[in-house]
């Protein structure tokens, strides 16, 4: 049987993680949790060691302070690869995405190395979104697919499913990015190895609770990280 890992970073979650858990364990996928949380001011790392002791299958690792979404997915990654995970996934705390969504991803692997989860396919799609956040997801995917011509029609998605044989192949230390130029620079990576990557329909919904980490140096970030993406000679 496959060992199975969703990887979830956190940052003040501490509105919906205890509830998120809760609904993925409820699942029943026959998975394991890893929650990364950069030491959250507001609690959030204490409540996953409290939900840790109580299930076998929730484990946490705890950073010092907060360096960034894309360092703590390649800890994530790293961890899940020393105790064998054959499928690891990534996923967001705030509930935008779906924890039954979680289980399509996983079956939908199963002819592919990398399941990304899309907005912008047929079925897919995004609710209760501000309209500036909306334009700015789709000008990010626009001006990455133009810039890379990578043929993945959501690439900033971070709700996804890799083998492991995909992130072994990764040089994931020199993987820089910190905020949606991770999941741009994960993909460009992927496709450039060469591994089957597909996409399924996803509705991502706004959170409710807790606030966004979106900042200017994110936006700028994966501005210029596309250009770099594409003029590196460096294969991994
Ligand atoms: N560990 C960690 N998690 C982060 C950091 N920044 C964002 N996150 C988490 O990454 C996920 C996506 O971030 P979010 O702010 O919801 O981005 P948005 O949905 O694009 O507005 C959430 O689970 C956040 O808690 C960070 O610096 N460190
Ligand atoms: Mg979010």
């Amino acid at each position: 049987m496959n060992k199975k890992v969703v990887v979830i970073p956190t940052y003040n979650e501490i509105k919906n993680i205890s509830k998120l858990i809760l609904e993925l364990l409820s699942l029943d996928g026959n998975f394991d949790i890893l929650v990364v949380d950069d030491n959250s001011p507001d609690g959030t790392g204490q409540e996953v060691e409290r939900l840790s002791g109580l299930h076998k299958e929730v484990n946490i690792l705890h950073r010092p302070g907060k360096l960034g979404m894309g360092r703590a997915y390649i800890d994530g990654f790293k961890w899940a690869l020393m105790r064998n995970y054959e499928l690891i996934c990534e996923m967001d705390a705030d509930f935008s995405h779906s924890p039954r969504d979680l289980l399509r991803l996983l079956d939908a692997i199963n002819d592919s190395d990398l399941c990304i989860g899309s907005r912008y396919i047929e079925n897919g799609g995004v609710v209760n979104w501000p309209v500036w956040r909306q334009v700015l997801s789709r000008t990010a995917n626009l001006y990455t697919r133009l810039v890379t011509s990578m043929p993945v029609k959501d690439v900033t998605s971070g709700f996804k499913c890799f083998r492991r044989r995909v992130l072994e192949s990764i040089s994931l230390d020199k993987i820089r990015s910190e905020g949606y130029s991770f999941q741009i620079e994960m993909h460009y990576k992927v496709l450039k190895k060469g591994f089957n990557v597909k996409e399924i329909p996803i509705i991502f919904v706004d959170r409710q609770h807790g606030k966004s980490k979106i900042s200017k140096k994110i936006i700028i970030e994966a501005f210029f990280t596309v250009w770099k993406l594409v003029f590196s000679k460096n294969e991994d």
